[in-house]
């Protein structure tokens, strides 16, 4: 079963060797990552009726996956971060002790192949000779993980090749948990929804992720390596993992500025990573290095860099359109995977927002005949493209760099309806890190759980931080000390309503105005006001060109209701005391300061 294994690394053969003895597989199959090795497992799924090819001359080489609907989004409540001491996974985490967690997996993952392949999959996440690059294997008995993860992650036979015989790699288990007797005929989507747990063991830097093919779940390279894992390599190492979109900002003077964002899931990161500046803003352009995650470091002359690690988009589908995000759209175009969208009845594609008009007829997202006024959404709410980076039309000319990008500012937001302004600049990093650490956000589809209650998401971090999130915390002070000057840090929201119930900012090309703010800010050519929440522009600080948004709603949008922002020291702390003797010093003086400008 393991004639000529592509690899002499001793670790890596033990154990797939292992692997093989316990979930026992009809075959096994080392990825090379080839566009042919692609295309053969697609024709598979295809032909058994587990994907479907969309029409060549509407969205070439491109394919609908539609799950099962019991496994449509990331599981918080299934996911675990195994350490040796509760201690160590802090308060915010699940915690299986590591030895109980593994007999566990042990006993349900006995057989768990039978009558299906292992894949091994070799991949790097972050570009090739980069410093920062990391890589994985990722085994699994999913064909939509290997297709998958060839667009987000860099798969091929170099990566084996640079591993060697002793690099160091994570181990990254993963099976649908459905073994097939013999004869047995597969679902389109196996899965065990009763049985889901993905295991993290930050010690041992592995991850085992069993009955769930969907997304952060099963493509393990994205949440479960490059954030929770690579959090913990950062803490050990002295580097950063953050779920951060990088965005390059262009000027008309060809000055070029990055920034890096942190949002909550699904509060339109991909949407403002490709942001399309109004044409009115002219020569202003916007590149996007990444939509998701950014790993960073202090670079050579204590200036902060980043990298991308991932190589494709894994966007949240509805809402997307021509006129939200022509890059993502223009992303998706072909050579990308879908799952959980409708289908046309020409055999393309189709989710709410797309077109202002539904069609007339389609396919839901669960096989059914979909008509406008049915009652029923034609897509899933946390429906998604997997596209290529190498796809967007604004993809920044230095996405690849190994040296990755200079980062000269941080923006931490939230989707908050109310008390939060549009924009406000940290006072320094240490208050920077506050505004991150009680970053709130309202619940969207993203994950499980009741859409619209206001979670605590420290940095967006939450459900991404593999170990102890006050320690997580303290680790941003530890690591400012490494950088010439820390980068300026701001706060961001583009949700706040009206009384009546409106959106305030128009959002999307419009947080141009917000990022030339930032931008104007950063190389200290525009003036702000001080207040108890932090730096804030003027009117007459933004640029306005081509919008004509009144002063009026300015002040109601930049409005601090003090009141509300005392409230909200009271969750602060509500939040500080789950750390206990972890929170660092730093936020405490921060949250006094706070109450001190307050009164
Ligand atoms: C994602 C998420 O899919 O944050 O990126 O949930
Ligand atoms: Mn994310």
């Amino acid at each position: 079963m393991m004639e000529n294994p592509p690899t002499r690394n001793s670790r890596l053969l033990r154990w797939v060797n292992k692997s093989v003895r316990l979930f026992k597989p009809d075959a096994v199959h080392w990825c090379d990552g080839s566009k042919a090795e692609s295309e053969a497992l697609l024709a598979e799924l295809v032909g058994r009726g587990a994907a479907i090819r969309l029409n060549p001359a509407k969205r070439p080489d491109s394919f609908l996956f539609r799950s099962d609907p019991r496994d449509v989004a990331r599981m918080e409540s299934r996911t675990f971060v195994c350490s040796q001491s509760a201690d160590a996974a802090g308060p915010t985490n699940n915690l299986v002790e590591p030895e109980a967690m593994k007999a566990r997996l042990e006993r349900l993952m006995a057989g768990c192949m039978r009558g299906r392949t292992m894949f091994v999959i070799p991949f790097r996440m972050g570009p090739a000779g980069s410093p920062m690059s990391i890589t994985g294997v990722q085994i699994t008995d999913s064909p939509y993980v290997v297709v998958s993860m060839r667009i987000m992650a860099h798969v091929g036979r170099d990566v084996l090749r640079d591993l060697g015989e002793r690099g160091f790699f994570v181990p990254c288990v993963h099976s649908v948990g459905r073994p097939l007797a013999p004869g047995e005929t597969d679902s389109a989507w196996p899965c065990n929804p009763e049985e889901t747990v993905i295991a993290h063991f930050p010690e041992e830097r592995y991850i085992v992720s069993y009955g769930s093919g969907y997304g952060g779940n099963a493509l393990l390279g994205k949440k479960c390596l490059a954030l929770r894992i690579a959090s913990v390599l950062g803490r050990d190492q002295g580097w950063l993992a953050e779920h951060m979109l990088i965005l390059g900002v262009e000027a008309p003077s060809g000055e070029k500025t990055y920034v890096a964002a942190a949002f909550p899931s699904a509060c339109g990161k991909t949407n403002f990573a490709m942001l399309v500046p109004p044409a009115s803003m002219h020569g202003w352009k916007v590149t996007t290095v990444g939509d998701d995650i950014a790993w960073m470091r202090p670079g050579p002359a204590g200036e902060l860099r980043a990298i991308n690690p991932e190589s494709g988009f894994f966007g949240v589908a509805p809402g997307t359109s021509v006129r939200t995000n022509p890059n993502a759209m223009a992303a998706c175009s072909h050579g990308s995977l879908f799952t959980n969208v409708a289908l046309t009845d020409d055999g393309d594609v189709w989710w709410e927002g797309m077109t202002d008009e539904p069609p007339a007829h389609l396919i839901d997202w669960q096989g059914h005949d979909w008509t406008p006024g049915c009652g029923r959404l034609a897509a899933h709410p946390n429906s998604r493209f997997t596209a290529p980076l190498s796809n967007c039309p604004c993809l920044d000319a230095s996405a690849c760099d190994p040296e990755g990008v200079p980062v000269a500012a941080i923006l931490y937001g939230g989707r908050r309806m109310s008390d939060i302004p549009l924009v406000a600049q940290a006072f320094n990093w240490s208050h920077g890190v506050y505004l991150g650490a009680t970053l709130g956000s309202e619940q969207t589809a993203a994950a499980e759980g009741r859409v619209g209650d206001l979670r605590r998401d420290p940095m967006a971090m939450l459900p991404f931080c593999g170990y102890n999130m006050a320690d997580y915390l303290r680790h941003h002070f530890k690591f400012a000390r490494r950088l010439a000057e820390p980068p300026p840090v701001f706060h961001v929201n583009w949700f706040r309503k009206g009384a009546d119930g409106k959106f305030l900012w128009p959002g999307y090309g419009d947080n141009m105005r917000v990022l030339r703010w930032v931008v104007d800010r950063v190389h200290g050519r525009v003036g702000a006001r001080e207040s108890a929440f932090g730096l804030l522009p003027r009117y007459a600080d933004f640029d306005w060109r081509g919008l004509d948004f009144p002063e009026g709603s300015w002040n109601e949008l930049m409005s601090l209701d003090r009141d509300r922002l005392r409230l909200a020291t009271l969750q602060h702390e509500e939040l500080f005391l789950k750390f206990a003797e972890h929170l660092p010093r730093e936020l405490t003086c921060e949250r006094e300061s706070l109450i001190a400008r307050l009164y």
